[in-house]
């Protein structure tokens, strides 16, 4: 096992690639999705079912942490990874993106962030400097940089000011992370739609020097058109031998646009919070299993699905479970949606290694506008 954080990439069709990022606690396979388990649990999973999907790596947070139970106990507890018995990578993120769409009063100064927990009122301070010191005390292996993402629409005067705060804020974040063999820490490219404000956002982050490069600040209410109008040029800014990470993206065709313009890893969780709520996510697009139509199907819900829920269920018996509001209901859908997504990065993975990533495109969008059976 290697001591040491590495990105190499294996084959390249058009802008996409595939690669692998060699950690300390095993390596992950690129283009990766990474399931969310925000509070030290992916919602309704236990972790080795997590990682029979596939997942290579899990997203931690930083804001829901160290509200409960706190990063200090957490690491008395013997650190992310065993607490929440994950032994492989976890990434997580650095929490302002959080604050400012969770916390109550909030405060933002050149400093840092200060905010009221939703949890319980209590009242915290987030720097670039405390978020690094929380994520070493998770035991992290990638770790965010701390920034401030946008809420747009903003005017272009706010999202300039908004971007040179996190490249300040990235390079106290650099200083503050030192030097951490077998961690890594990722730059965050902020700049909303406006291309030459992501191209200095870039030229300041590759000029500090990060071991990945995550795109921030999409995925927040522009639309798809908007956000892959930004993809065909935010990726090309950043280093070719660095990871590039989309956060916080996103549905199924969403993510498959985002490799075809060269980008290594996702988290969302549509998989994860779907599964919850009765939503199915297929090949042929979203089932809703609440839906009278599955009451007596007897069909699986993908015969070409080899999770647990499509081997072993019925649609009928789904479609019980989930009025009944049984808990395996909750169980059975999440496991088929993250398979599904898992399934669907190794597909392009292959298609990509195989240079027929267009014509995997083709098929993804004609078994989808034929939709569900
Ligand atoms: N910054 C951070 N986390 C994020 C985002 C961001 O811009 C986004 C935007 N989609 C999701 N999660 N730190
Ligand atoms: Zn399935």
């Amino acid at each position: 096992m290697t001591q040491r954080f590495q990105f190499s990439v294996g084959a390249t069709d058009g802008k996409a690639r595939t690669g692998v990022i060699d950690t300390p606690r095993g390596q992950i396979r690129t283009p990766a999705f990474m399931p969310v388990g925000t509070a030290a649990t992916v919602k309704a999973m236990l972790p080795e079912n997590v990682r029979d999907t596939g997942a290579d790596i899990l997203l931690g947070n930083t804001y829901h942490l160290m509200l409960r139970p706190g990063a200090e106990r957490i690491h008395r507890l013997g650190g992310l990874h065993r607490f929440m018995n994950w032994q492989r990578p976890i990434l997580t993120d650095s929490g302002g993106f959080q604050v400012m769409s969770l916390a109550d009063l909030r405060k933002l100064t050149e400093q840092g962030v200060t905010f009221r927990s939703h949890v319980d009122g209590s009242k915290h301070t987030l720097t670039p400097e405390r978020s690094m010191e929380i994520q070493r005390l998770l035991g992290s292996d990638i770790v965010m940089c701390f920034d401030e993402c946008p809420a747009l629409p903003a005017d272009r005067a706010r999202i300039a000011e908004s971007m040179r705060l996190s490249m300040r804020w990235a390079q106290r974040s650099r200083d503050a992370f030192g030097d951490r063999p077998g961690h890594a820490l990722f730059g965050i490219q902020q700049g909303g739609l406006e291309r030459d404000l992501r191209e200095q956002s870039a030229e300041a982050l590759t000029a500090i020097g990060f071991d990945g490069y995550a795109v921030g600040g999409l995925a927040v209410g522009e639309g798809q058109q908007a956000m892959f109008a930004c993809l065909d040029h935010a990726p090309g800014m950043l280093p070719a031998d660095k990871p590039r990470y989309l956060m916080g993206v996103g549905k199924p065709d969403d993510i498959v646009g985002a490799v075809a313009r060269g980008i290594d890893m996702f988290d969302c969780v549509l998989p994860s919070r779907s599964g919850r709520t009765a939503q199915a996510l297929t090949r042929r697009g979203a089932v809703n299993l609440r839906n009278a139509r599955h009451a007596e199907d007897p069909r699986p819900l993908d015969e070409a699905c080899t999770c647990p829920a499509c081997r072993n269920y019925c649609r009928g018996y789904l479609h019980h479970v989930v009025r009944s509001g049984e808990i395996i209901a909750a169980m059975l859908l999440t496991w088929h949606n993250l398979h599904y997504y898992q399934d669907l990065m190794q597909g392009l993975r292959t298609a990509i290694a195989e240079s027929r990533l267009q014509d995997f495109i083709r098929g993804f969008h004609a078994l989808r506008a034929e939709g569900d059976i």
